[in-house]
């Protein structure tokens, strides 16, 4: 059993001035029971908590740490950056440059804008698609998560899904009605809903690999669907990319699966772990961004030094390693066959599923393909498959509806060692 009297020391300190403990509901355990480890440290693809405890980290700050935890390249660009000063307020160079490089390697953006989150890049971009449709509803997928702003937390998944909240309380009635959601990866649902609301779907925002209820890839045809019946009814398609972007392919989801979206939302990964945010796509829906056009969207700390400084860092190391998400594949692909063979020894029925870095594990009767499979995985075999791995120093999610994450800094041997792991995991 793992030593963690200081995690428990702190979060009984942390729970008595912040909510739950915790600047965002999902590092709180609550899915999983126990007490959340406090962390101290990391390098590479391993986290140290504050007990000294050593994990092989699979969490990876939910996605930004393409690279690893302290990667040299980013740590000495956000130093050198702070020695200048962190804000000013005003245009950088740096700006110009990322949104350059972020212009150059995604299909669909044309234009972009930095923010501060994911949450403020999709709020943004559907307010976009609101002004320029002239349309009010927003058309997305039970158990895909976009942020916490009102018009997600319908049937959200990540956090939401987890405490059984998927439908916040504070959301007003207004607010929800404009909001529907279809099934992911079934179109008929798609199609009911256009039906239903012919003339009047502003947009359809998708997760285009969902890793919020989990890790539900896009069925063939999917994406492809979305783009189809969208255009034909004059709404915008939004890809959701703040968790896949940078990370499936340079172009993200978009380039992978071939399919170009009007919008394109941004997070994560271009900042390396410090706070970044952005949304673009077409030149002609950008330009009415204030101060450009009528559209308002704003932000203090957007753009800033630090931010630019580690984002650029983060895609001049993508445009270095041409054969980076190669590497990432086939270390996923190894991952998956060891788990899947695991599973398959121990008799355990279970789907363990991936796509590029991107993976979870499933306690499920076949695969999952949207919420209602996600939602009938057996949540109790998970919750001590979890505690099992991080008493063998393996730090998973702690939720059945959260994927994971490889980084460039995991070795084989990682792999390995957690393959082993699961194999006593589930003895
Ligand atoms: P943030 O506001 O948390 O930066 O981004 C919101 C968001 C938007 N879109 C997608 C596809 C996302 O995955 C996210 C955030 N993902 C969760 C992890 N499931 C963030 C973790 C957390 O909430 O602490």
């Amino acid at each position: 059993m793992k030593r963690i009297e200081r995690s428990l020391t702190l979060f009984s300190r942390a729970v008595r001035v912040m909510p739950g403990g915790v600047n965002s509901p999902v590092r709180a355990f609550k899915a999983v029971g126990g007490t959340p480890l406090f962390i101290r440290s990391g390098r590479g693809a391993r986290v140290t908590d504050e007990d000294g405890g050593e994990y092989i980290d699979y969490v990876m700050s939910w996605g930004p740490l393409l690279f690893g935890h302290a990667y040299p390249p980013v740590v000495s660009a956000v130093r050198e950056a702070a020695l200048s000063g962190t804000s000013f307020g005003a245009p950088t160079e740096r700006e110009i440059l990322l949104a350059e490089k972020i212009v150059s390697m995604v299909p669909s953006i044309e234009k972009v804008r930095l923010v501060n989150s994911g949450t403020e890049a999709v709020m943004s971009a559907i307010r976009l698609a609101r002004a320029a449709t002239g349309r009010r509803i927003v058309l997305k997928f039970e158990g895909c998560y976009h942020g916490h702003a009102d018009s997600f937390l319908i049937k959200a998944g990540s956090g939401a899904a987890t405490f059984g909240e998927p439908s916040s309380p504070g959301v007003t009635p207004g607010t929800a009605a404009d909001t529907r959601n279809a099934d992911l990866n079934d179109l008929g649902t798609v199609k009911e809903v256009f039906k239903a609301c012919r003339g009047e779907i502003a947009c359809v925002v998708v997760e285009p690999v969902a890793g919020n209820m989990g890790l539900v890839p896009p069925e063939p045809g999917f994406l492809e669907g979305l783009r189809e019946m969208t255009a034909n009814d004059g709404a915008l398609l939004v890809f959701d990319e703040v968790m896949t972007g940078f990370r499936l392919a340079r172009g993200g989801a978009q380039e992978l699966f071939g399919v170009v979206p009007d919008l394109t939302t941004l997070g994560k990964v271009i900042g390396g772990g410090l706070p970044v945010g952005a949304y673009g796509g077409r030149a002609d829906l950008m330009e009415r961004i204030s101060p450009e056009g009528p559209v308002y969207q704003a932000g203090t700390l957007s753009g800033n030094p630090l931010a630019t400084a580690a984002g650029l860092a983060m895609l001049g190391a993508i445009e270095k390693e041409p054969d980076l998400y190669t590497r990432l594949d086939r270390l996923g692909a190894r991952l998956e066959a060891g788990i899947t063979r695991v599973l398959a020894e121990r008799k355990i029925p279970g789907s363990f599923q991936r796509v590029g870095s991107m993976f979870c594990l499933y306690f499920s009767r076949g695969r999952v393909r949207r919420w209602a499979d996600a939602a009938a995985a057996d949540r109790e075999r998970f919750r001590k498959f979890f505690h099992r791995m991080l008493e063998l120093g393996v730090y998973l999610a702690p939720s059945p509806f959260e994927a994971g994450f490889l980084s460039a800094a995991h070795t084989e041997a990682d792999v390995d060692l957690t393959i082993d792991a699961a194999r006593e995991a589930l003895s």
